[in-house]
């Protein structure tokens, strides 16, 4: 399967998260690609396809937000990385004040995405990765793998959060649609309910959002992916979300993906975006459920069964050591 992949995506290195209250080394990091690289025979460089493409998704304040929050933290007279620590969620109002304090506030949901140096280097070829792989899609390939780092589902058109900074298969999605694709079905099977993709599509009624994730009850994002979030307006019935309990293996979970499977086929999409999380494995260190490292190929075998041409995009999945294993077996099942 082609495979897409820039090295600039190593840019982006955090040194701490904060986690459970404390500060612990960052767990999205640069070694999660190293290890997934070194299972991977052909991987291709992307061409830039520019800002074009992003900014069907992202707002242009944000946008500039992203590519100037580091600098602007450095000229504040901090040291290491920035992120927020005070939100608008009280009188949310659109206010501009020009203070990256309130900036990270205003433009993010959590403090554990804090913003490096090669932040934005990253986030753009990594979304660069993901639309390679949707140009090769569109061009005949029945699939395409985007190591997509850092990762991009928790992130919306105008706030960050959940180690997302530019949400790469809403970008795949849109590329899709702008290069004549009428109906798009993207499929989140990361562990983590994927809640900035389901704003960015909440009121689309032509791309179709399904996701199978730890009942956000108990799990991170909290604030999004319970099953009564359906979609408004005219992409009302084109959210479908699939809670599972923490400790949910194989069994339980195709049960799930078989209905989200099964509403996607009844939506008539004409291409597919998976976005692909492996931390879903049972070693994960951040994760509740109990899928090995085997249980990718048939999770993956059924997804290709809808036969629909699929974008592929890297989300999460932190343990390190097992992550290229998963990857390659979660790709093995779409050798048709
Ligand atoms: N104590 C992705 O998998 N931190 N993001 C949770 C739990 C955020 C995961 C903290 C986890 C985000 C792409
Ligand atoms: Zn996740």
């Amino acid at each position: 399967m082609k495979t897409f992949f820039d090295a600039r995506q190593h840019d982006h290195a955090p040194a701490m998260e904060l986690h459970n209250g404390a500060y612990v080394p960052y767990a999205e990091h640069r070694g999660r690609m190293e290890n997934v690289l070194a299972t991977l025979s052909q991987v291709g460089a992307p061409r830039d396809h520019g800002m074009e493409p992003i900014r069907r998704v992202h707002r242009d304040n944000y946008l500039a937000f992203l590519q100037s929050a580091h600098e602007r933290w450095v000229a504040a007279g901090r040291n290491g990385d920035a992120h927020g620590y005070a939100w608008p969620v009280v009188g949310r109002r659109p206010l501009n004040l020009n203070r990256i304090d309130a900036d990270l506030g205003q433009f993010s949901f959590d403090a554990s995405s804090p913003i490096s140096a090669g932040t934005w280097t990253s986030a753009y070829w990594g979304a660069q990765s993901a639309l390679a792989a949707t140009e090769a899609v569109l061009g005949g390939e029945r699939a395409a793998f985007a190591l997509c780092r850092p990762p991009g589902h928790h992130c919306g058109a105008d706030y960050l959060g959940g180690y997302c900074f530019l949400n790469n298969v809403a970008i795949s999605a849109e590329a899709a649609i702008a290069a004549g694709k009428r109906r798009i079905a993207i499929l989140d099977v990361d562990y983590h309910h994927g809640n900035g993709t389901q704003d960015i599509f909440y009121e689309r009624g032509d791309v179709l959002f399904v996701s199978v994730h730890a009942d956000p009850a108990t799990d991170y994002p909290f604030f999004w992916g319970h099953a009564d979030e359906r979609g408004e307006g005219a992409g009302e019935g084109a959210t479908l979300n699939l809670p599972l309990p923490r400790g949910s293996g194989l069994e339980a979970y195709r049960a799930a993906l078989d209905t989200g499977l099964a509403a996607i086929h009844d939506f008539g999409a004409d291409m597919l975006c998976v976005s692909f999380g492996a931390d879903t494995f049972a070693g994960d260190p951040i994760s509740q459920f109990a899928l090995q490292t085997a249980d990718y190929t048939p999770i993956a075998r059924s997804i290709a069964d809808l036969d629909l041409p699929t974008v592929i995009v890297m989300e999460g999945g932190y343990a390190v050591d097992a992550l290229g294993a998963n990857v390659a077996a979660f790709l093995a099942g779409f050798d048709w």
